[in-house]
């Protein structure tokens, strides 16, 4: 397949936005997934997915490029690295989500890894999305507080959590990702997901203990342009 370009791979965003047509990604972390069952996998995930991602928050190195390979193998949908550092990228994929973790004060998944990703990205061809990565309260120590040592924004704080995401679009990032972590017991709130929306003019992707169709279609209505479910789907593909 050729590869997108990033102004191709972001059109898609602007255009769900502007057409309220709705996206969905599956997350597949490479820790937990057996290439070997990628067929089934691909088979059973819903028929409305638009896109996948590939990452997590600990990866053993190598083990990411590895299953987008194997996935390029077998889907046309556009494969978008969401790597929890640096060693996750990898040219194979279409695209990547360059995350800044807003809501977090470690310069480290501020800035840091992104300077030492540059030489991976150079001549990559990979589609860069800057998104502004917002962490939000599910209920439950996730994954992304634990190893980037930050906290997570309380739900109960609803302004902070759209001025965060406003001082990403002002900055100049192409997404806003409203995160409330990987398995998490509660869902970003509707009310929240609806106060961002009505404050930014740039794609929503919300995330983060999505598992049912109810969760889905109210994150939609509250004003996600893209939600993103991995737990859900992870059991379909069990590591032997
Ligand atoms: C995590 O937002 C994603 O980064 C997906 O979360 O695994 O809870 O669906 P779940």
């Amino acid at each position: 397949m050729i590869k997108q370009d990033t102004t191709t791979m972001y059109q898609e965003f602007l255009e769900a936005r502007q057409e309220n047509r709705k996206l969905l990604s599956i997350l597949i972390d490479p820790d937990k997934f057996n290439t070997a069952t990628i067929l089934g996998f691909l088979k059973q995930i819903p028929q409305e997915t638009t896109h996948i991602f590939v990452g997590g928050s600990t990866v053993v190195n190598g083990a990411t490029e590895a299953v987008v390979a194997a996935l390029k193998f077998q889907t046309q949908k556009p494969i978008l690295l969401f790597p929890g550092d640096v060693s996750q990228i990898t040219g194979k994929a279409d695209g990547l989500l360059f995350l800044s973790l807003l809501s977090g004060n470690n310069p480290e998944y501020l800035i840091g890894q992104h300077i030492q990703a540059i030489p991976k990205l150079r001549g990559s061809g990979l589609a860069i999305l800057s998104t502004g990565y917002v962490l939000i309260d599910g209920g439950n120590e996730s994954a992304v507080a634990r190893v980037t040592g930050t906290e997570p924004m309380s739900q109960q704080n609803i302004q902070a959590i759209v001025d965060t995401a406003k001082a990403g679009e002002l900055l100049g990032m192409k997404l806003i990702y409203l995160e409330a972590g990987s398995g998490a017991k509660i869902p970003v709130s509707a009310k929240i997901i609806t106060a961002v929306k009505n404050e930014i003019n740039i794609p929503l992707i919300v995330g983060g203990g999505i598992r049912t169709e109810a969760q889905k279609q109210t994150a939609y209505k509250a004003g996600a342009n893209m939600v993103v479910m991995g737990t859900q789907f992870e059991g379909r593909s069990t590591k032997v």
